[in-house]
């Protein structure tokens, strides 16, 4: 069974308590720790910025699309790129970077992986570049290793994904979408080319950069022999455009967004022991709809965990995937999978149960538009950019400090001051005021639970005091 649970507004726990009559108050209702996001900004002046990667505390490397990565320094951009790549991309507004992410040991050999549409042809190139031994603010343009690329010819343009990245086991993994251009209205990949496993498109390949030349092939891929006709390197069939997805680096559960034709957007779990090849549908099936009726009856595919309309409900749509939080400083946003939509700018936070159940909240409040990456700092906190807005946020939720406020002075219940969390109570907060604080509320607030210390007072106009 699926539930969704929505943030809503919890009754005021202290509202005008003049009008009651009394001056007493309970601990009342209290949501579930149910993460309530908030966005605060790194920095903005980013050009289109498409995938961001921590590199270390407060450092961050992020890709655009006129071919540039750059270097973020506790909130600071970098004058220098990182990495220019403008002479080698096809299309500066496009078609430039789609992808970045680091080697699990960049601190020591400084490896950046790319993905990016090479001019001319606008082929897929997959490849390696490395810091410079003399500057780590920067990378170095010649030290390009190509692992391999995968044309795109169609002129109008096709389903790439962008995403690379790697696994809980070491090893590199890289989708592509299925080269369709996937027009409104339009048959979506209608030669079948994800569900081909001797093609390219719509898949998830696996590769092994810490063996062989240029690499190697892990010898438990699916095709691992080279003798029998299916490309190696391929590890997952059946998508139309993957753009973002993450492994839970706590769990190595595998996470996938892909996003829809004019049907339907899909999110796909798969579980860290799921075995190879598994086949996610598309374009037999757009989310759990048959689509396509020329593919082969009985084939297994793997289902999506949820899915939601697009472009035929009325209302624009483009999943982006995100991660599941594994930081330190919000202990609400522990193990809840955050993503959102692209076009709609909305934000979900989503809890999984061992039974495929899960929980889900959509974020109510105001959030950035066009949320295109979400990206994992070093410490497993998570970041979003905004590709409108060039702009790079931590996701935040209202918790911040200590989980009981307590009050350290005296002063009003809205000033940051009077609490030792440097913050105003909210719904989700445990509050203590400490014998000898006197505290003034006049308006109304609330809280999850409150302890009162002190001696309460009425005042004039409607106010309290403890
Ligand atoms: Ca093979
Ligand atoms: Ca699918």
């Amino acid at each position: 069974m699926l539930y969704t649970t929505h943030v809503h507004s919890p009754r005021p726990l202290i509202t005008r308590l003049a009008y009651l009559g009394i001056c007493l108050l309970l601990a009342g209702e209290s949501l579930a720790q149910t993460p309530q996001l908030q966005l605060a900004l790194v920095t903005t002046g980013l050009i289109r910025p498409t995938d961001v990667a921590g590199i270390g505390p407060g450092e961050f490397l992020v890709g655009q699309t006129d071919g540039k990565i750059r270097l973020i320094r506790q909130g600071t951009i970098l004058t220098t790129p990182f990495l220019d790549l403008t002479d080698l991309i096809s299309d500066p507004t496009y078609e430039g970077i789609f992808g970045i992410t680091i080697h699990p040991d960049y601190t020591s050999n400084g490896f950046i992986y790319v993905h990016y549409a090479r001019k001319n042809d606008r082929s897929s190139v997959f490849a390696r570049f490395t810091r410079k031994s003399t500057n780590p603010d920067q990378a170095d343009l010649t030290s390009q290793l190509i692992y391999f690329t995968v044309p795109y010819t169609n002129p109008l343009g096709g389903h790439r994904s962008g995403r690379i990245g790697f696994g809980p086991d070491g090893y590199l993994y890289m989708t592509t979408g299925d080269s369709s251009p996937g027009a409104r209205d339009s048959i979506g990949d209608p030669d079948r080319l994800a569900q081909d496993i001797y093609g390219p498109y719509g898949k998830l390949f696996r590769i092994d950069v810490n063996q062989g030349s240029p690499y190697a092939i892990p010898p438990d891929n699916p095709y691992a022999d080279p003798n029998d006709g299916v490309p190696d390197e391929l590890y997952a069939l059946g998508m139309r455009n993957p753009w973002r997805w993450s492994f839970d680096r706590q769990t190595g559960d595998f996470w996938m967004a892909d996003v829809g034709q004019d049907g339907w957007e899909e999110l796909n779990f798969t579980a860290a022991n799921a075995p190879a090849l598994q086949n996610y549908g598309w374009p037999c099936f757009e989310g759990n709809h048959p689509y396509n009726p020329c593919c082969t009856p009985g084939t297994a595919f793997h289902m999506p965990l949820l899915e939601y309309e697009g472009y035929s409900s009325g209302i624009r749509a483009s999943i982006t995937g995100g991660f599941v939080y594994r930081g330190n400083t919000y202990p609400d946003l522990k193990g809840w999978y955050v993503y959102g939509d692209f076009e709609r700018g909305t934000y979900w936070t989503l809890k999984r149960a061992a039974d495929n159940t899960y929980q889900q909240i959509q974020q109510s409040i105001a959030l950035i538009t066009s949320p295109v990456s979400f990206g994992e700092g070093t410490d497993g906190e998570l970041y979003v950019l905004s590709f409108n807005e060039g702009a790079l946020y931590q996701i935040i939720t209202q918790f911040v400090g200590p989980q009981t406020i307590a009050s350290i002075q005296s002063g009003n219940w809205l000033s940051p001051a009077t609490w030792n969390c440097q913050c105003v109570p909210g719904t989700s907060d445990e509050v203590t005021i400490s014998t000898g604080h006197t505290i003034l509320v006049d308006q109304s607030v609330s809280v999850k639970k409150l302890v009162l210390g002190g001696k309460l007072s009425c005042l004039d106009g409607g106010r309290v005091s403890f």
